[in-house]
């Protein structure tokens, strides 16, 4: 290891490790994090089953949700399940545009729709319909789904819906761009009052309930995808919204379904059948900023739009254990030759968990950066282990003796199929056959 000095006028000297080789798999894994408890501790989206400290004969619930955590309505009983406590298996699902569908679950739901759940060997889907029978079985949360406060804001939220498909989902000029932006704005703004009219931070008050795991998975999406293609920051214009999301990131169970700006930003467009950019200065700015960083993407340290949860201590050991558990697939399913892949790869994490810059073998710069885009939150890892993570893919990525700026292969706009689960289940049904 040496060390490069590198000094601008009227400044200290910049010291900057660098090395020769990266660290090798056995040493990288010294630094990964333990692997937490998925059954008992907080609430991830890697468990197969959750107990909350009751006996698996316990389990009356199997919650058949998609893979990647992108679908929307499964967030919605997810959050729920878990603020409840509720014992539950998870069954995982490939949704159509990144995917063939399971067949077992074309039999058991033949329109494939996410979420279903089995209750009590009862299938139920549509998910107001099951939040209504898991209610039934076992107690609402706070007022329930018919409850005459939660009624008009369920509608609210519909509305909301509404406001942000005009505006995102289809291509406007100038002029028609902006009426659709105040329409969102003046729903966002009944959102706020609602927040207000009961002092928060919560839709009902002070404790969380059914109303705002209705509203969750949708706002967290507006957030987003309104940023990326509106140039539009929900929580900063909205301070009664941010106040709300700043009181769920206070919680372990949302920070356990909470995704991102840029995998929303990038797994919508196929569900939502196109998401159409403004092309404002801030709107290509923002974009920009969520693909390749710097974070936070608002470019103020202190106004983070997409998270006030401070970046914990084990984020890069987190990102590196979550690589290391998948390393052989995402080998083999990068472009890169596997052995070139392989040096590139290490050269990353030992950027990530030593801070060492190491150049990555030539030629390495897009398959670097083909994963950089590929990870996804929470599927993958938590929000700041991402941008750890994606932070130093691209570090590395610069360093390309052969071609620092070589773009990744792009991501795809009306399905993902780049994304098929399918050879990271298979790999993982090797490595334990029976889980
Ligand atoms: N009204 C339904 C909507 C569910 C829905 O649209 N699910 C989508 C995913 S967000 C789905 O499963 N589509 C099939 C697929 O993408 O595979 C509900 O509330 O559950």
């Amino acid at each position: 290891m040496r060390q490069d000095r590198h000094a601008s006028p009227g400044t200290l000297p910049h010291l900057k490790i660098v090395a020769d080789a990266p660290l090798s798999w056995s040493d990288l894994q010294a630094h990964a994090a333990c692997e937490p408890d998925r059954h008992e501790g907080p609430t991830n989206p890697q468990a197969g089953l959750r107990l909350f400290g009751q006996r698996e004969s316990a389990v009356r619930v199997t919650l058949f949700r998609d893979h990647h955590a992108w679908c929307p309505y499964c967030q919605k009983i997810w959050l729920w399940l878990e603020e409840r406590r509720i014992p539950y298996r998870i069954r995982k699902v490939t949704m159509f545009c990144y995917g063939e569908k399971e067949a077992w679950f074309k039999r058991l739901v033949p329109s494939g729709m996410l979420p279903a759940v089995e209750l009590d060997g009862r299938l139920i889907t549509e998910s107001d319909r099951i939040l209504e029978a898991l209610e039934g079985a076992f107690g609402s949360l706070g007022p329930g789904m018919g409850q005459p406060e939660v009624m008009p804001l369920r509608r609210l939220e519909r509305q909301l819906f509404q406001a942000w498909c005009q505006w995102l989902c289809y291509p406007h000029g100038t002029r028609s761009d902006a009426a659709a932006a105040d329409q969102f704005r003046r729903v966002a703004e009944a959102m706020e009052k609602a927040l207000r009219s009961r002092g928060g931070p919560f839709l009902l008050g002070s404790a969380l309930s059914t109303a705002d795991v209705v509203f969750v998975p949708y706002v967290e999406r507006m957030s987003a995808s309104l940023a990326y293609y509106k140039g539009y920051l929900l929580r900063q214009r909205h301070p009664a919204i941010h106040r709300w999301f700043c009181a769920l990131e206070q919680r372990s169970t949302y920070l356990g379904t909470q995704s991102d700006f840029h995998t929303h930003a990038h797994d919508l467009p196929p569900q939502m059948g196109g998401c159409y950019a403004n092309g404002l200065p801030e709107q290509r700015l923002l974009a920009q900023r969520i693909d390749q960083g710097p974070w936070p993407v608002g470019g103020s340290t202190e106004f983070d739009p997409e998270t006030t949860q401070i970046a914990p201590a084990d984020a890069a050991a987190v990102a590196l254990s979550r690589v290391l558990r998948h390393r052989f697939t995402l080998i083999t399913r990068n472009p890169l030759p596997d052995a070139l892949f392989d040096q590139a790869l290490r050269c990353a994490l030992s950027q990530l968990v030593l801070g060492t810059e190491v150049a990555p073998p030539p030629g390495s710069a897009p398959g670097l950066r083909y994963l950089r885009d590929r990870i996804s939150v929470p599927r993958d890892m938590p929000l700041h282990a991402a941008r750890l993570m994606r932070q130093s893919l691209e570090r590395t990525a610069s360093r390309d003796p052969l071609d620092p700026s070589a773009p990744g292969p792009g991501l795809p706009l009306q399905h993902r199929r780049d994304q098929d689960p399918a050879p990271f289940v298979a790999a993982a049904i090797a490595r334990s056959p029976i889980a």
